[in-house]
């Protein structure tokens, strides 16, 4: 099983989802010969909450931890915790992740000139080639199997996110050495010509470059296929692209119709296209799963001046849907979401079931025939017949997070009341703030009209079931 998860790619930015200023002729394929969905979700509208969920098969709201993390966090998923790595493990498969982690590293104070743990080799994953936390923060620098990459002891790296490390120039200090610069945040220390968020000193040789850093982990991707292609494995590849800043390779540059974004997203649907043909090498097509999804919706300016939203020329990231990256409408969490697996699935199928990332886990131990425990997954369902289209019904109900916490059941959507929500969602503070919202996604798939007025019956029924899923610390049963 290869689980491909890009960041920040929206629910509109591939050609299969309507795009059409960028081409994704990969991602298009592995829809041609899989099942598309158009209600599948990630837990969070931003990274490591979804991170979180997707690994553990609990909605990340449980855990206040679960927030985007700094470069030099704690491990926030404790080790020997059953994850979907770890069930792949115990029932006998290669286990690898490789690319972005952001779910912390070490216990707090960690010193990346040693051993870094733990980590994902503590979570179940075998093989582990990391981003440790994300391309804007420091360190910049890759893991591979919890030691920095290319790391000279005698320029040992020192990383701190409060105060400057040494006399290492910043994006604040020194924007004439800015390759390219800042729109907010985003000005500490400069690495490869991009002032990053935190500080970092030393670590020279260890460095990456962030327009290489597709080729190095897709490299990475499809080196672990090769090595296990004699055995199950399970790959969890999460792509760099495309999460600011955003700097494709230069053969990706003007490869679009709609600037740099878009040329991240031609990069990223190389780099599906690479697993596809490493799978193809090995004879490997017919009976492996390949899943393509993101951690959370789109956003267009998320730092950087890169000409992103100048050169947008019509492209919808968002695919139509309401919102996007850090918002509590669906663009924050309705995610592209693919799975081809030849063996099982009928080519060019569509599928309007509700599912969420969560569900990977409880799907996977039913597909391996490995219940889960009680407290294994507590909000992880089994939806393989809805993930292979045997079902067109997944779940019945869905909570979405973003700084607040929505529902989805059937063609509704609440939006609690409260000004927080509005604010994630980056709408101005309303009188009308303390206003719940329903919204009949069926009639109005862009959540522009508030029913909740003409639906009480309705606000009621999820208010509560929202509750309970919050109280009982759990949703699965049985
Ligand atoms: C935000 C960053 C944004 C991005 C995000 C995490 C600023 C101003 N914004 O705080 O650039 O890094 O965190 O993105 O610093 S995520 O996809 O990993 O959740
Ligand atoms: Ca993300």
């Amino acid at each position: 099983m290869v689980l491909i998860y890009a960041d920040d790619a929206g629910f509109g930015d591939l050609s299969c989802y309507g795009a059409t200023k960028v081409k994704t002729p990969n991602l298009d394929r592995l829809a041609a010969q899989g099942i598309r969905f158009t209600d599948a979700h990630s837990s969070a509208a931003t990274c490591t909450p979804s991170r979180f969920s997707l690994l553990t098969g609990e909605y990340s709201f449980r855990n206040p931890g679960a927030t985007i993390l700094p470069g030099d966090a704690r491990a926030i998923i404790e080790p020997g915790r059953f994850t979907l790595a770890s069930l792949f493990q115990q029932a006998g498969y290669e286990t690898g992740a490789v690319g972005k982690w952001h779910l912390g590293l070490g216990k707090g104070n960690l010193d990346w000139n040693g051993p870094i743990a733990p980590g994902p080799n503590e979570i179940g994953f075998g093989y582990s080639f990391l981003i440790p936390a994300t391309g804007d923060r420091v360190p910049c620098v890759y893991t591979e199997n919890g030691r920095v990459v290319g790391l000279d002891p005698a320029d040992p790296i020192r990383v701190d996110y409060r105060k400057p490390t040494g006399p290492e120039p910043t994006g604040k200090a020194n924007p004439e050495l800015l390759k390219m610069h800042p729109s907010h945040g985003h000005d500490m220390t400069i690495v490869n010509g991009v002032s990053r968020i935190g500080y970092m000193s030393g670590g020279k040789s260890a460095l990456w470059v962030d327009e290489d850093m597709a080729d190095v982990i897709t490299k990475k991707a499809t080196d672990f296929i090769d090595r296990n292609a004699a055995k199950p494995f399970f790959l969890y590849f999460a792509t760099h692209d495309i999460h600011v800043p955003r700097l494709p390779h230069k053969r990706f540059l003007g490869s679009t119709q709609c600037g740099v974004r878009c040329d991240a997203m031609a990069e990223l649907d190389w780099s599906v296209g690479e697993i596809v043909k490493a799978l193809e090498r090995h004879n490997l097509t017919r009976n492996t799963i390949v899943i393509f999804t993101s951690d959370n919706g789109p956003v267009v300016d998320d730092g950087y001046k890169d000409g992103s939203v100048e050169n947008l020329n019509g492209h919808t990231p968002h695919g139509g849907l309401r919102g996007g990256k850090y918002s509590a409408y669906e663009a924050g969490t309705r995610m592209p979401f693919l799975v081809r697996w030849p063996a099982r699935i009928k080519a060019g199928t569509t599928s309007a079931a509700l599912i969420s990332q969560v569900d990977l886990m409880g799907s996977f131990a039913a597909l391996l025939g490995r219940p889960l425990a009680n407290e294994a997954g507590p909000d992880s369902f089994n939806v393989l017949p809805a993930l292979t289209g045997q079902s067109r019904v997944g779940r019945d109900h869905l909570v979405q997070q973003s700084r607040g916490i929505t529902i989805r059941k059937g063609k509704w959507k609440l939006v609690p009341a409260g000004a927080e929500i509005r604010a994630a969602a980056g709408l101005p503070t309303l009188s009308s703030d303390n206003a719940v919202e329903l919204y009949d996604l069926e009639r109005d798939r862009g959540e522009t009209r508030n029913v909740a007025a003409a639906h009480p019956e309705v606000v009621a029924e999820l208010t509560a079931l929202l509750e309970q899923v919050k109280r009982e610390g759990r949703s699965r049963r049985g």
